[in-house]
């Protein structure tokens, strides 16, 4: 059975989706394609309307992550000029999508139905976070510190995915919770013996696609383009008593504390605006 499933069309609720294929990735095409973020958001528009307004921007070397703040302008600007493979590359990544697009549910409007759960869609944007890079910017290979299920969908260009289930996660030599040493595009095989056998597959998003993760999913995301995209990180009520239970297998209490405030949510103590007052701050944490 493939662990990547395609679909021409947006499929039923989320709810049936994640029961009937639990733990297998899904990728939907051309889900946003009608949607006015695929034209306002592409790189080439935005370097037309970026202002100064100043962006975080993430780079990564040698496994360490380091934040700068530059104007959305001159960043924008320096996409087109980064080419080649550079896994170093200044990243506006994992930014909170108001942050830069306060009009984002204008322009992508409702989420369709089957993409994240109800209880987060009608406030779906502020659970949202950016990605915008050059070609050749890289997210190296990692899962998703809440366990959340991930819907992630790209805008702008062209990224390459290289997923590996859930169930791989100790031969993936981790460190610091959820960061994998293994190149997963080039095992150094040598290196990291027990990643020997690992199945790591590829698939490409192009734009309006939308690309859904289940919980722990390793993932590995290569920028073939200049790219735009944005994702919702979300939780079940399954999903996030799983991820309470991972308190004792190594989550970093930091997290299990957002898990809790969710789980309020979920569990029917808290409407998303009250609870994102103090999860909020999960959408700037950099781990
Ligand atoms: O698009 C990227 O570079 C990273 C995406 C990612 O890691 C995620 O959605 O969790």
């Amino acid at each position: 059975m493939n662990f990547v499933v395609e679909h021409r069309a947006p499929s039923a609720h989320v709810g049936q989706w994640v029961r009937a294929h639990a733990g297998r990735c899904h990728v939907y095409r051309g889900v946003l394609k009608d949607s006015a973020a695929l034209r306002r958001w592409s790189t080439a528009e935005l370097a037309e309307q970026a202002g100064s307004q100043r962006v975080r921007v993430k780079s990564y070397a040698d496994g360490r992550i380091s934040v700068d703040t530059v104007p959305f302008g001159d960043y924008v600007a320096s996409l087109t000029s980064d080419q080649g493979d550079r896994p170093e590359s200044r990243y506006l990544h994992d930014v909170p999508l108001l942050e830069v697009f306060p009009d984002a549910r204008g322009l992508v409007g409702d989420i369709p139905a089957g993409f994240v759960p109800r209880w987060y869609a009608d406030g779906w944007e502020r659970f949202a976070q950016l990605f915008i890079g050059p070609a050749g910017a890289r997210t190296p290979f990692h899962f998703d510190c809440l366990l959340t299920h991930n819907s992630f969908f790209q805008v702008d260009g062209t990224k390459r995915f290289y997923l590996v289930p859930a169930r791989y996660r100790t031969a993936s030599y981790l460190r610091d919770w959820r960061w994998s040493q293994v190149d997963a595009a080039r095992p150094d095989l040598a290196a990291f013996p027990e990643f020997t056998g690992v199945p790591v597959h590829q698939v490409d998003v192009g734009p309006g696609d939308v690309l859904y993760m289940p919980p722990g999913t390793l993932h590995q995301v290569h920028s073939l383009t200049a790219s735009v995209s944005f994702n919702i990180d979300w939780h079940t009520r399954t999903s996030v008593l799983t991820a309470l239970a991972a308190a004792y297998r190594g989550m970093p209490a930091e997290n299990t504390r957002y898990n809790l405030m969710i789980a309020g949510g979920l569990f029917g103590r808290g409407r998303p605006h009250e609870v994102l007052r103090r999860y909020g701050s999960y959408l700037s944490y950099v781990s």
